[in-house]
């Protein structure tokens, strides 16, 4: 399938039109994505020890935080691909302030866990940033120079100052992985969209507790012609990427 009338070959943000760049097409869903090489940045949301290993926020909802596992690798591949470029890289964290004064009540004290948010637990203060389980896992740990975004909610540009940071790097595009899928994954590229960035989600290098929602975001996502952006599986992208650009 082919969008109707896309403009093909160069793009020029309407941040910074004197700076073209020839665009990459990577085979994708629903059609090929416009990928812009230098101006797409990898986002890595929430690869954090919480939500990937015992005893942490993700268990504390009554999830199976091995489900997440087979993600790792996947953004490992592309964040080395990424940094052998020297393209921009977002690492996200969900995280709030020790006073929890970041944290609404209705966040809190929703449901049913076994913890909640600023309880103590086997890796630290749930969600809290500094405890063990907010840092990053150690195959993913962040690099100097790639940005560290500690987010209060569920999308990355609530209370961030994210945007204005892509801004200034210039970027326009943007390449999803992480965790989890439907919820803070699906959260910052709906944010993302709004905001004018063309999104891709990577389909293998992100993952979710249900699977069955994983499946449904990434349909959602790419319905009605691209509502939300596109997916593809890490291999397809780091195969079209690779060729000299
Ligand atoms: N990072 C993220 O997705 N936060 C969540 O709370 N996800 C759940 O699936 N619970």
């Amino acid at each position: 399938m082919s969008p109707p009338g896309r403009p093909k070959g160069e793009y020029r943000s309407a941040q910074h039109e004197d700076t073209p760049v020839s665009l990459i097409d990577v085979p994708a869903t629903p059609w090929p994505y416009p990928f812009a090489p230098g101006k797409t940045a990898l986002v890595i949301i929430d690869m954090q020890r919480d939500f990937v290993e015992p005893g942490g926020f993700g268990a504390s909802l009554g999830n199976d935080v091995t489900l997440l596992h087979t993600a790792i690798q996947p953004i490992a591949n592309l964040l080395a691909a990424w940094r052998a470029r020297g393209w921009p890289i977002v690492h996200t964290r969900e995280s709030h302030r020790a006073d929890l004064s970041d944290c609404p009540p209705a966040k809190r004290l929703r449901g049913e866990p076994t913890l909640r948010i600023g309880e103590p637990g086997a890796m630290g203060r749930l969600l809290i940033r500094g405890e063990p389980g907010t840092s990053i896992i150690p195959a993913l740990t962040p690099a100097v120079g790639e940005l560290v975004i500690d987010k209060p909610g569920k999308g990355m540009f609530w209370a961030t100052g994210l945007h204005e940071m892509l801004h200034a790097q210039g970027v326009t595009h943007l390449v999803f992985t992480g965790v989890t899928t439907e919820v803070c994954v699906q959260t910052s590229m709906r944010e993302a969209n709004d905001r004018g960035y063309d999104c891709l989600i990577v389909s293998d290098a992100t993952e979710s507790y249900f699977p069955e929602f994983k499946a449904a975001a990434l349909a959602m996502i790419v319905a009605q012609g691209a509502i939300v952006g596109w997916h593809t599986p890490s291999a397809v992208l780091l195969e079209a990427v690779a060729a000299p650009g």
